[in-house]
Order: C-alpha cells, then sequence, then structure tokens
C-alpha cells in the first residue's frame, strides 16, 4: 500500500511538472476555458458594420474582432456565425481572416433576410484549439441600416468605441485609421464635437461628414422594462438585442432626452446586443442615448445612462 502511495504522489509530480511546463495559454486553457473554448475575456467580437440589404439570401456583413497576444500564435482567426446563440465551427459556416492580427475583420455572406443570426469571433491555435468571444446577435433585413452605412457622405469617418479604454477610428471599411483610449461614455452623450475632440477623437476641422459607432452588451441591472431615449444631430439609431429601438435618419437637428424613446424588457444580467450609431452631415453635432431602468421609472427619475449597464464584453 505505501508503494502505491509512493507511486501515486511521483505520478502527481509529473502531472503537476508536466502542467506547469506548458505555455500559459495552455494553462489557462486548463485552468478555466470552460465551457470549453469561451473566452470573451481574450478574443472579442467587437462589431457589426454594413449589414447589406440585398434581396433573398444574399446578404453580408462586415464583422470585426479583436484577440490578445496570448492567441497571436493562433493558425487562423475569423468569425463564425449561426442562427444557434453559440456558433460552432466545427458545423456553421466561417469565415477566416486575411491575416492573424490582434485586430481583424472578416466577411459574412449568404445571410438570409429576416434572420436572426448571432455571430462570434473565433481563434484556432495549432492543437486544433477553438477559441470563441461573446456572440452578438443581429437581424437580417431591417431596412434601418442601409440608411446610416456611412458611405453617404462624401468623407466618411467612422468612430468605433467597444468599451470604456477603446477607442478606434476607422475609415469606412474597417480600416483603422488610428487607435487611442478615451472614455466611450461621451461618445453616446455629446452636444457638440468639441466633447469627442477632448476625448481624443480626430475630426477634420470643418467638424462635418463623421459617424460615431458604439456597439457592445447591456447588461441590465433590473428584471423589466427598460425605457430607452436616443437623441441626436444627424441620423441616429440605436439597437438593443438586436432590434431597431429607435431610428431617426436624414439631416434634422436634436430634441431634448425623452423626445424619441422605446421600451424593451429585459432579464438582469443577461448580456444583450448593444448598438448606436450618429452620422452627421454638417452644422451642430449631438448623440445623446439614456435609459430609465424600472425601478427609476416607477420613481418618475431621470434618464441616466449607467455605464456599469454597458460593457464590451
Ligand atoms: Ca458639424
Ligand atoms: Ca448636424
Amino acid at each position: 500500500m505505501k508503494k502505491n502511495i509512493s507511486i501515486s504522489r511521483i505520478l502527481t509530480s509529473i502531472i503537476i511538472c508536466v502542467l506547469s511546463c506548458q505555455n500559459l495559454a495552455a494553462q489557462i486553457a486548463i485552468s478555466t476555458f470552460q465551457p470549453a473554448e469561451y473566452v470573451p475575456n481574450i478574443i472579442k467580437t467587437e462589431y457589426i458594420n454594413r449589414i447589406s440589404t440585398a434581396a433573398g439570401n444574399s446578404n453580408t456583413a462586415v464583422v470585426g474582432g479583436s484577440i490578445s497576444n496570448s492567441l497571436k500564435t493562433s493558425t487562423e482567426v475569423g468569425m463564425v456565425w449561426s442562427t444557434n446563440a453559440q456558433p460552432d465551427y466545427t458545423t456553421d459556416p466561417h469565415s477566416q481572416a486575411t491575416t492573424v492580427a490582434n485586430v481583424f475583420t472578416a466577411n459574412l455572406s449568404g445571410l438570409s433576410n429576416g434572420t436572426t443570426y448571432y455571430v462570434c469571433s473565433y481563434a484556432l491555435d495549432n492543437n486544433g484549439r477553438y477559441y470563441y468571444g461573446d456572440p452578438i446577435k443581429f437581424i437580417v433585413g431591417g431596412s434601418a441600416d442601409g440608411n446610416l452605412n456611412f458611405t453617404s457622405y462624401s468623407s466618411p469617418v467612422q468612430v468605433y468605441a467597444d468599451d470604456l479604454n477603446e477607442l478606434d477610428i476607422l475609415l469606412d471599411g474597417g480600416t483603422v485609421l488610428s487607435r487611442g483610449t478615451a472614455a466611450a461614455n461621451p461618445l453616446i452623450n455629446f452636444t457638440n464635437a468639441n466633447q469627442l475632440t477632448a476625448v481624443g477623437v480626430t475630426l477634420t476641422s470643418s467638424k462635418d461628414d463623421f459617424s460615431i459607432f458604439l456597439q457592445g452588451f447591456f447588461i441590465p441591472k433590473e428584471t423589466g422594462s427598460y425605457l430607452f431615449t436616443c437623441e441626436a444631430d444627424d441620423a441616429d439609431d440605436l439597437y438593443v438585442d438586436g432590434l431597431p429601438l429607435i431610428t431617426q435618419y436624414g439631416a434634422h437637428s436634436a430634441s431634448g432626452l425623452g423626445s424619441h424613446t422605446a421600451s424593451i424588457s429585459l432579464t438582469a444580467g443577461v448580456k444583450y446586443a448593444f448598438r448606436a450609431r450618429m452620422q452627421e452631415r454638417a452644422g451642430q453635432e449631438v448623440l445623446q442615448v439614456a435609459w430609465k431602468s424600472p425601478s427609476i421609472q416607477a420613481a418618475n427619475g431621470a434618464y441616466v445612462l449607467d455605464a456599469t449597464e454597458i460593457s464590451s464584453f
């Protein structure tokens, strides 16, 4: 018996040694990649852009993602999409990015009108292990997407941020023009362009012909009906859970908070896709997104932009 215990201890030591000699990614995989390969902290589904409005089943979309350095040794990265809430590389369509880089895009195709999809970033390492980011829900075929597509104006600049610490400035088509760090909240709470430049957004001197695009997740603190407001100058829309809650297209001035509203029933703690966009033609620049939780509505309180209810992952 004593001998068996000794052998057991030796085997345990060998196993511990083997585990400790693995690279960092493998250690994380063994210790925390449960359920298998779902790791939104190191691989992110960043944004969905330019969902086409083609007829039938030939719609396309451009989806951006990112990986941390620990996944830079992946053999491929890209996007996998499905009508199931958790896309699976082995059974669902996928699109490989042209290169493995910290920031990448992939093109989705063959999307059917009126269909709800979930898309997420994936990485495949040289051991055949798949890693997935958070899925983002979207619906194809809504007329809204084509109305705010970053190509309507002569010199479109898309500003995109997915969390409180990240700010990308991209040309239409997804090319990163510059990258910096700033708070994301001002991107959906500004009443003139100077407030954007103050947080690091680079705009042309005229402060015209640009777009704001903020996408991530809304994670409500409460269960019940949330009341959203979205006010802008010029065109704007607000999507929650893949649904176009508020849309105002074309050139117009901004109204006060609560002028354009919509309610949606949400469950506390659930991650809902969240996207706000604004497009400026000329003159004034405004985008204000805010909401009232069920308890705020019950207390007849004011609209809030609660940063703890929006997240990139
Ligand atoms: Ca302007
Ligand atoms: Ca304007």
